[in-house]
């Protein structure tokens, strides 16, 4: 069924991982035909193994790869976590845009006796599961971002946030207190394009795996 005219399609994120992916991305020969960082345009030809690049919001990458807009995506595992779909396969660990998803506030935690802690975060499926497993119930309070706020005007007791540095928490007067995560972008393929293409998907799944070895 597959042949080499098959067009494969890539959802990325601007950012951070878009400047860590470029180079993975020339390094297996893969070229967009316009500098990234640049265009206004979000949907992108490109030369090599992969013929269009998608620029979407990172917490979209797995919505487009889920519903087959993009064959292929990369993701933080923070967003594929809190995504959470079956609907996609994550072949590979790319080790890029490294950080850890933390709980952070001004001090040590202590819980209030007269409610549940309250916790802003934009990881409201992660944080709540990752209490639930320690047998406890928190109140969750979305934010979208500028999380480190919350504790300091009083809107939460803890926040959970991406930590790289360390120095954005600093900043804001708060510093870790527990890792829940160690988190890095992988590669996610759409379930039906992994058949109907395999073989220039397992092509791309190789030669990035090379690359990241290579890099290791
Ligand atoms: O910015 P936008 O709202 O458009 O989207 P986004 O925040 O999802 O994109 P982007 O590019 O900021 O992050 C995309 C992905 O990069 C995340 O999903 C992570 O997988 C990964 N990543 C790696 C990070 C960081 N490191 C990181 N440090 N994402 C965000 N941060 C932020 C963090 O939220 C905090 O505000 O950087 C700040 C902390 O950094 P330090 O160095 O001060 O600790
Ligand atoms: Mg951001």
């Amino acid at each position: 069924m597959s042949n080499s005219s098959e067009k494969l399609t890539l959802a990325l994120a601007k950012g951070r991982i878009l400047d860590d992916t470029l180079p993975l991305l020339a390094k297996v020969g893969i070229h967009p035909r316009q500098d990234l960082s640049k265009t206004r345009e979000l949907r992108i030809a490109a030369d090599g193994l992969v013929d269009e690049i998608l620029i979407v919001r990172s917490t979209d990458v797995p919505t487009y790869v889920e519903h087959g807009a993009a064959d292929v995506g990369i993701a933080g595992k923070d967003v594929l976590l809190e995504h959470r779909s079956n609907q996609l396969y994550e072949p590979l660990d790319l080790n890029i845009a490294r950080c850890r998803l933390c709980l952070a506030g001004t001090d040590e935690v202590t819980r209030p006796s007269d409610r549940r802690l309250r916790i802003a975060t934009k990881y409201v499926n992660i944080t709540r599961d990752w209490y639930a497993s320690r047998g406890e119930q928190v109140e969750l309070i979305k934010l979208y971002g500028s999380m480190e706020l919350a504790p300091l005007v009083g809107l939460a007791d803890l926040i959970v946030d991406l930590v790289d540095t360390g120095n954005t928490l600093k900043a804001n007067g708060l510093k870790p207190l527990e890792d829940i995560l160690q988190i890095s972008s992988r590669l996610v393929v759409n379930k039906a394009a992994m058949k109907m293409k395999h073989a220039k998907i397992r092509q791309l799944i190789d030669e990035l795996a090379a690359v990241v070895e290579g890099a290791a």
